[in-house]
């Protein structure tokens, strides 16, 4: 059986971080142990790294940015997913390495196939076993957004890429994928997203 480690997708303002928190609190109160994590960060190493990729006063170039984005999460793995799911636990990630093929493969243009090369190492074989993928109409999700990032704010048009990327991704995973309508009243979209998670585990 797969191991029980659920990652939240979508461009900005989707709904991952709220989506997450609220089916998380579903399974713990049926006394499961979730762990919670997000990405870029979730460790002391990834939050550092977060600082330089998301704030205005740095500009990496593509592949700079690419590779702190796997070099979180290669920290990420070994420090917190793996030991967690080894322990039993659930994880439930707000983003994953699928933000990376999608922003840098997608939406940067530097191809899906070369950046999931970088990150698989890090990685240390342990995916994602379920991606939600939240859909939102990227100037909905802009304008749901309270304050930008440095990758958020360039605009509806990289927004749009982003999204096609994770369509495509979608459609050629359709096992690991589902996707969910966040037009819908959000007691409704983690409704679904919870029934998807206990269908499998
Ligand atoms: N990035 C990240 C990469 O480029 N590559 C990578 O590998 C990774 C990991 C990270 C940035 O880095 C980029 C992507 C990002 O630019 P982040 O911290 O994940 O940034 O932040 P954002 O995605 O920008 O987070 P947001 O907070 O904007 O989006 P969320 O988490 O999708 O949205 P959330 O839950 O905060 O909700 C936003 C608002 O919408 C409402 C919520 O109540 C909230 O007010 N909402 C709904 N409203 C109506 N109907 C619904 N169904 C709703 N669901 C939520």
């Amino acid at each position: 059986m797969s191991l029980p480690y659920v990652a939240f997708e979508g461009i900005e303002g989707a709904g991952k971080s709220t989506v997450a928190q609220l089916v998380g609190e579903r399974l713990e109160a049926e006394g499961r142990r979730v762990v919670r994590v997000r990405e870029p960060g979730g460790t002391a190493v990834g939050e550092r790294i977060r600082a330089i990729l998301l704030g205005h006063d740095l500009l990496p170039d593509p592949w700079t940015e690419a590779l702190l984005f796997a070099a979180a999460r290669a920290q990420l793995a070994g420090e917190v997913v793996g030991p967690a799911l080894a322990s039993g636990a659930w994880v439930l990630s707000d983003r994953s390495v699928y933000s990376s093929l999608a922003y840098q493969g997608a939406g940067r243009n530097l191809g899906i196939a070369a950046v999931r090369s970088v990150n698989e190492p890090g990685l240390l074989g342990v995916w994602p076993s379920l991606v939600i993928l939240l859909n939102v109409d990227p100037a909905e999700g802009l304008r749901r957004q309270d304050v930008g990032d440095r990758i958020g704010d360039e605009g509806v048009e990289f927004q749009r890429s982003v999204a096609d990327g994770f369509v495509a991704m979608a459609a050629a995973e359709p096992d690991r994928f589902v996707i969910i309508d966040t037009g819908e009243p959000l007691d409704e979209v983690v409704d679904v997203a919870y029934r998807e998670i206990r269908s499998r585990w």
